[in-house]
């Protein structure tokens, strides 16, 4: 953990019906998957969202009409910011793993696909933002292995029960333009690097470096209602868009 406090866009993707049995008692509620990002300005080439198999959520009531899914830690550093009905101790509806939402089936803002699913990765951190993430495999290289994991690997599929309908068919979507890295930088970066899998973590984070930078300071939008626009000017003003129609949320931990 730094000094500075990170403050994340929280992305409400909204868990369309049916809800699987198990999630049952959350019928008739507004449920999203509460995903952190640094990069809302990414979130038109979303693909799908990652949670970790093992990890631990629960479905939280966060305020009188919606249901955050999240770690319970994020659960409880949000009650302290301003969204929560019961500040001090935000309700629990039902406990869930990471293996009980794979294969939902999401809604996400801004997002090129009408319909994305939730998917398993394995290198997700639960001490920090939800627990959550959603993936952009045109621009983050960790989003970028993951996705081709389950693409390549029908074994991985196999054994977290991921169907092939909620993989194959999603291809990178591009979204931002870097000069030398064209318009899916983390592909190309990961290739460059000759990363194999979502597992090399020091290759990746030398790609993340790589892309981040490059993509913050000289990224142009080629899609939306910004394209052109340089990604530094658009990032803030897709950010208090999507706060202001309600569709996400400012976090900080
Ligand atoms: B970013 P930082 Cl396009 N475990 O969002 C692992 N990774 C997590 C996480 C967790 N618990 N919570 C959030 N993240 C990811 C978009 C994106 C991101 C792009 C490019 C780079 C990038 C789409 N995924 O992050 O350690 C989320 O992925 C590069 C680091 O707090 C979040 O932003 O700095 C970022 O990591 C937060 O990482």
């Amino acid at each position: 953990e730094g000094v500075q406090p990170q403050e994340y866009t929280i992305i409400k993707m909204e868990v369309l019906q049916p809800f699987p049995p198990k999630m049952g008692v959350l019928e008739g509620k507004r449920v999203f998957l509460a995903a952190a990002t640094l990069r809302p300005e990414t979130m038109y080439g979303q693909t799908n969202a990652w949670v970790l198999p093992d990890g631990k959520y629960g479905a939280y009531e966060i305020n009188e009409t919606d249901v955050f899914i999240l770690t319970e830690r994020a659960a409880l550093n949000l009650a302290y910011q301003k969204y929560s009905r019961v500040p001090e101790k935000p309700t629990c509806l039902i406990e869930l793993t990471g293996q009980d939402l794979i294969g939902l089936k999401l809604k996400s803002p801004l997002a090129f696909n009408d319909v994305i699913y939730a998917l398993p990765m394995l290198t997700i951190l639960t001490d920090k933002g939800t627990g959550i993430v959603t993936s952009v495999p045109s621009d983050a290289p960790d989003d970028y292995m993951a996705l081709h994991d389950l693409k390549s690997k029908p074994a991985l599929r196999a054994k977290y029960g991921v169907n092939d309908e909620w993989v194959l068919p999603f291809e990178i979507v591009p979204i931002i333009n870097i000069p030398e890295f064209g318009d899916r930088a983390a592909e190309k970066v990961c290739l460059d690097l000759k990363i194999k899998s979502q597992n090399e973590k020091e290759k990746l984070a030398e790609a993340k470096r790589l892309t981040y930078l490059r993509g913050f300071t000289e990224g142009t939008m080629v899609v939306g209602e910004f394209t052109g626009r340089k990604v530094q000017e658009v990032k803030p003003l897709i950010r208090s868009k999507l706060s202001e129609t309600g569709e996400a949320i400012i976090y900080s931990e």
